[in-house]
């Protein structure tokens, strides 16, 4: 099932996400809705607060061209990051057609909890690191805007407000 994607400003994208104390059916339909929802949207990644869920839940697929690699990620950590660090235009499903270019690290070593109850770890690079980084932000209620400038940010917010007014009247 396609889930709405929340638009920013928005209270429940500012919150720190509660930890999943263990994966049930409910969690496992969470997860197959959000890859639903970002293939369709479509994104690379989608965290449980955009579609108003504020639970330790991420999904994500960097495949640009080839066999898809959907992951589901529950209490996901960054256990390790690179000292190195990677600049990239970001974007976020939930602040529409607005890009940035933010700095993070280039590699990072996650742990995470996988659908089948199991302890998973990998190290990430390039744009999966990107965005696994961009999603455990929003767990901590985090927007890629908020590595901006003031200025910068409150103008996309005012864009941001505008749209959903727009939405509103349609
Ligand atoms: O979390 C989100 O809002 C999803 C976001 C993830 C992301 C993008 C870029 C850098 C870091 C994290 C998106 O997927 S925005 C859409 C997007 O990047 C995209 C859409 C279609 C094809 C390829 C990329
Ligand atoms: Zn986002």
């Amino acid at each position: 099932m396609i889930r709405p994607i929340l638009i920013h400003p928005d209270p429940r994208l500012k919150k720190l996400c509660d930890p999943v104390a263990e994966i049930t059916p409910e969690i496992q339909r969470l997860a197959a809705d959000m890859l639903e929802t970002m293939y369709d949207a479509p994104g690379i990644g989608l965290a449980a607060p955009q579609v108003g869920v504020t639970k330790r839940v991420i999904v994500m697929d960097c495949i640009k061209e080839g066999d898809p690699e959907p992951m589901a990620l529950v209490n996901p950590e960054v256990i390790w990051s690179s000292e190195d660090l990677s600049t990239y235009e970001e974007g976020c499903l939930s602040i529409p057609d607005q890009y940035a270019e933010v700095k993070r690290p280039a590699e990072v070593q996650v742990r995470w909890l996988g659908l089948d109850g199991q302890v998973q770890e990998r190290q990430f690079a390039g744009l999966w690191a990107t965005c696994v980084q961009h999603e455990i932000d929003h767990l901590d209620g985090k927007l890629f805007i908020d590595y901006l400038g003031p200025l910068k940010r409150q103008m996309i917010t005012r864009k941001m407000e505008k749209l959903k007014r727009e939405r509103a009247r349609a």
